[in-house]
């Protein structure tokens, strides 16, 4: 038997019909379909989504890049059983998705991009907004998304679709290869008619596997663990994605070696949970760096190790120091030299804790960072306490007023600016997804969108957006779908009038803060003037969004649980100490190299040298 439909049409019945399996969970794949219509889908995928709107959920976006964020955020909060399709016209529409291809390769996350292409049987060339290569005719804009997508196909014939299908799925469910999946559709094979047999519409389950450990490397690991006497986990995002945080928190139990976590991994255990010693790495606590500073073993588990986690190389410096690295991917279990131990996270971790059986840390060792960790809440509490109520809080002052308010329910997002340091160092997680930072591709104006896509996942939890200034300018877009969906999000948004993490990290490396405060010009060329009079909660507000604004910590409480009661979407606009007078957070624990200038003429770039090659004569390579 065949059924008989447009290339569209039959990739949307085919999506409604994916599921993905673990641990006994089944979750339809692709959960809904973004888009934004031009003449390379509109009468494609438009016309099928319309036709099959009763099987394919649709969303509308105001901004492509937003659309993928969106598909990110309700990916990460379905634990990657789950994702979105984002489809595209062609041109401006499908390059606006590089940036949110990228991410979700970077960060591991699926999201299926079906951006529309220009005409397979070239009828008329050029169409609108086609990109001509004289000496490369296969060539299309589209093709700027191959190194950002862990899978790419073009579908220049109907019956390619059904294995470019299949092996998008494979890809998109696999947790090794997962990441951005492009079909890019020509838009006259789009609205092509072809006999697809039946069985293609079948529902069809991908099981989302968790290969264990190979016998012969988890006995090498866990002999380095029993035989170390520093032992430091640092959890990182594979940890989510495995849902390995109860195995993580018996084998830490067991084992009482302290657990400290990257920006993905944050939250793999409670704040409070005796062997959870914070963030590690550049914007980590004092207690992680300094446990990392002198480990003996550090235990990767579904870790990157990016330069912010090794503070550039610099921060592992024991002499003896080594590495065993829990992942999936062999790729990130070879790194730093480390002894792989290549499997699921949550399959490895119990299989470490049964082969460590009555292994455990000296007393002496966890007396320390017990201490350790009560002195670095107490730096913590002074900086989120806020004497004086009736005045501007500092930006700790706004995670102290946010931390008195919420519960394991709610979630929090950011990606960008001053705020991630802030959160990895400060924030107490109460829930293992309470805390959701993309730090992967650390993309200013993702918050936004990826609200709405956590709500989408979990409509139950409280979703707060937060947001600077810079960042809020960058992708306001979404505000207007939640309006129109309804969607809840709550979007916390920071003024200081400009870049308060890029101006502070241009002082530091002899910058002099050019370029990163929003002020009128200066006679000497810097924008150094005046304040600009721009309206940030004005500007929500016209989109539709309910603002409540405060101006001093007190109003910010009250403001605060207004919005975390709200069933619509609201904003709560809130100006903090500036960039140039903020004293607050706690400072880096640990380097981050950004190269300074050789030559310079100022003595701030200068001295600036002096102190970046300091550093850089203590970075080791481990081998
Ligand atoms: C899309 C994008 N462009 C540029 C950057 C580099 N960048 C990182 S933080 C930042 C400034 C963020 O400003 P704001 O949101 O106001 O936060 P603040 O630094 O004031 O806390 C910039 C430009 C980025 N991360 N993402
Ligand atoms: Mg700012």
């Amino acid at each position: 038997m065949t059924i008989r439909s447009t290339v569209a049409q039959a990739l949307v019945r085919f999506l409604a019909v994916q599921f993905t399996e673990r641990d006994g969970e089944r979750r339809r794949l692709i959960g809904a379909t973004w888009g934004i219509f031009g003449h390379g889908n509109v009468a494609g995928l438009g016309q099928a989504l319309v036709e099959y709107a009763d099987e394919m959920p649709y969303h509308q976006g105001r901004n492509e890049q937003a659309m993928v964020h969106a598909a990110v955020g309700y990916a990460r909060q379905s634990n990657r059983l789950a994702t979105h399709a984002v489809t595209t016209s062609i041109g401006p529409g499908a390059t606006n998705l590089v940036t949110g291809a990228a991410l979700a390769t970077i960060n591991h996350l699926p999201v299926l991009l079906l951006p529309g292409d220009v005409f397979a049987t070239r009828p008329a060339d050029p169409v609108l907004q086609q990109l001509e290569v004289p000496f490369a005719a296969d060539v299309s804009v589209n093709d700027c998304l191959r190194p950002v997508s862990r899978f790419f196909d073009r579908i220049n014939r109907p019956e390619q679709l059904i294995p470019s299908a299949l092996a998008a799925m494979r890809v998109l469910t696999d947790p090794v290869e997962t990441g951005a999946v492009t079909l890019a559709l020509p838009q006259d094979v789009q609205a092509e008619a072809y006999d697809w047999p039946e069985e293609f519409f079948a529902e069809r389950v991908w099981t989302v596997r968790r290969p264990g450990a190979d016998p012969v490397e988890l006995a090498a690991a866990a002999r380095a663990i029993r035989n170390a006497r520093r032992p430091l986990v640092i959890a990182g995002g594979g940890v989510r994605h495995s849902r390995a945080e109860a195995v993580l928190a018996e084998f830490a139990e067991a084992t009482r070696i302290p657990v400290a976590s990257t920006q993905a991994g944050k939250g793999s255990l409670r704040w409070d949970h005796p062997q959870d010693v914070g963030g590690v790495g550049h914007t980590g606590t004092a207690t992680a760096d300094e446990l990392a500073r002198t480990a003996d073993l550090v235990i990767g588990v579904g870790t990157r190790y990016t330069d912010f986690t090794t503070a550039s190389g610099t921060l592992f410096e024991n002499p003896d120091v080594r590495f065993v690295n829990l992942n999936i991917a062999p790729y990130d279990g070879h790194k730093l030299a480390g002894l792989p131990l290549v499997a699921d996270a949550r399959s490895g971790l119990g299989e470490l804790k049964k082969a460590l059986d009555g292994h455990r840390t000296a007393d002496s060792y966890v007396t320390e960072y017990t201490e350790d960790k009560e002195r670095w809440e107490q730096r913590v509490d002074a900086c989120y306490e806020a004497d004086e109520p009736d005045v501007r809080p500092t930006q700790p002052q706004v995670l102290g007023a946010l931390d008195a308010l919420v519960d394991e329910t709610d979630v929090l997002i950011n990606a960008a600016g001053s705020l991630p340091g802030d959160l990895h160092r400060m924030w107490r997680t109460r829930s293992h997804d309470q805390y959701h930072l993309e730090y992967g591709y650390s993309c200013m104006g993702y918050e936004i969108p990826a609200a709405i896509g956590v709500k989408l996942a979990a409509p139950e939890r409280n979703v707060w957006a937060l947001v600077g200034d810079g960042t809020y300018l960058m992708m306001p877009t979404e505000i207007v779908t939640a309006v129109q969906e309804g969607t809840a999000i709550k979007v916390l948004l920071v003024q200081n009038h400009g870049y308060a993490s890029i101006g502070g990290l241009s002082e530091s490396v002899g910058g002099e803060r050019f370029g990163t405060a929003y002020r009128y010009p200066s006679d000497d060329g810097t924008f150094t003037g005046a304040p600009l009079p721009v309206d940030l909660a004005a500007n929500a507000a016209s989109l539709g969004m309910r603002v409540l604004r405060a101006k001093t910590v007190r109003d910010l409480r009250t403001a605060l649980a207004e919005a975390r009661a709200a069933d619509t979407p609201t904003c709560v606009y809130v100006e903090t100490e500036t960039a140039d007078t903020v004293s607050g957070p706690p400072p880096a624990q640990a380097w981050w190299d950004v190269p300074v200038a050789e030559t310079a003429t100022r003595s701030s770039a200068v001295k600036a040298r002096e102190l970046y090659e300091r550093h850089v004569s203590t970075r080791r390579r481990h081998l």
